[in-house]
């Protein structure tokens, strides 16, 4: 082979492997093993009200937002452990929050769907299907008004388009990105359902991306279970916005392979086969596969980091265990802004 390609297939490689990828990996499979654990103390009771996780989705979270910078901001839907964790949350804190005790993140009044921590930039965390997308815009706006040049990110999901917020929110962004002052990333998390509607029955257009085109939001598809391909976008898309304070929209095409929730037993909607063949292109396996073809991962690296994880998890739920309820008299605090 002549020098030049072995020096052009080198460069290749190195501009592969130059994000921190070993790093993202053990992240996604912190999460990964967080989210099981918290499946198993939901069926033990130590976990009370809603739990809904991220399991197949994590490429979505983690190719975005290891690409943002320190300042940027996070809203999410209910879905949110991933996101908490990979912004940089404590997951003892987290673990905590989900049992319902003092330490949590939200002071064990959250609970699952409502995780906070703006220390990180995670400003929730919301039961209220598109509830959040308003909330996210005007933020961005905000951001912009301030003068900084921090952006916001927003993920939803396929099912949160039908809801009226979403409109507002999308007339809204556009229109303030005329004038540069929408620095926001809508991101949809389509994983194919809204509970056990699928996109096919809740969605006159299928084309999720090109619904936000109506509001002059540009916006494309991304495969979300290959994080170098949302890595990818992301980077590009998230510099055009910081730089011009206009918003953007990015379809993750995705895939949950647990129930909607912890309660979604049956899982009726969906024949086993349709999810058999979708953990075929298991997040976590894909990026694996690829450092290690391409970057020289080891096995045995592997079997560190999910060691590692497994120990992290241990202490979560032994920080959780062991954390005290919240005081009676919390009940009133934070509820109403005073
Ligand atoms: C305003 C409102 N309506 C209905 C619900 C009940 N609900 C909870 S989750 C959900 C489906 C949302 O699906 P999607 O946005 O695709 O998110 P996913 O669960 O797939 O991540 C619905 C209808 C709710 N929480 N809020
Ligand atoms: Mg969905």
């Amino acid at each position: 082979m002549a020098k030049q390609e072995t020096e052009s297939a080198a460069a290749v490689i190195d501009a592969v492997c130059a994000p921190d990828w070993t790093e993202i990996l053990r992240q996604m499979i912190l999460v990964r093993r967080f989210e099981e654990a918290t499946e198993r103390e939901f069926r033990r009771g130590k976990i009370g009200g809603y739990l809904h996780v991220y399991i197949g989705q994590e490429a979505v979270a983690s190719g975005i937002i290891s690409a943002l910078r320190k300042g940027d901001i996070l809203f999410t839907g209910y879905r949110d452990h991933a996101h908490a964790l990979m912004l940089g949350s404590d997951p003892g804190r987290v673990m905590a929050e989900l049992f319902g005790k003092s330490t949590g993140i939200s002071k064990g009044k959250g609970g699952s769907m409502h995780l906070f921590d703006v220390e990180h930039g995670f400003y929730g965390g919301y039961g209220i299907v598109g509830g959040h997308l308003t909330l996210a815009t005007g933020a961005a706006y905000a951001l912009r008004y301030q003068g900084t040049d921090r952006i916001t990110v927003c993920y939803f999901g396929d099912g949160a388009m039908n809801i009226g917020p979403f409109h507002e929110a999308m007339n809204m962004a556009g229109l303030w990105g005329h004038e540069g002052m929408a620095p926001i990333i809508f991101i949809i998390e389509n994983n194919g359902y809204a509970m056990g509607t699928s996109v096919e029955r809740h969605s006159a257009l299928t084309d999720l991306a090109a619904r936000v085109r109506a509001y002059d939001i540009p916006s494309e598809k991304v495969d979300g279970q290959d994080v170098f391909a949302v890595r990818g976008v992301a980077e590009r898309v998230i510099r055009q916005v910081r730089e011009n304070g206009t918003p953007y929209c990015i379809e993750a095409v995705t895939y949950r392979f647990s129930g909607h929730g912890a309660a979604d037993i049956l899982q009726p909607y969906r024949s086993k086969e349709e999810v058999e063949q979708h953990k075929h292109r298991d997040p976590i396996v894909i990026l694996r596969n690829r450092l290690s073809e391409l970057c020289g991962l080891k096995d045995d690296d592997v079997k560190r980091m999910e060691d590692a994880a497994a120990e992290e998890v241990a202490r979560a739920l032994k920080f959780a265990e062991e954390s005290p309820q919240p005081e009676a008299d919390e009940l009133y605090r934070d509820v109403v802004a005073e």
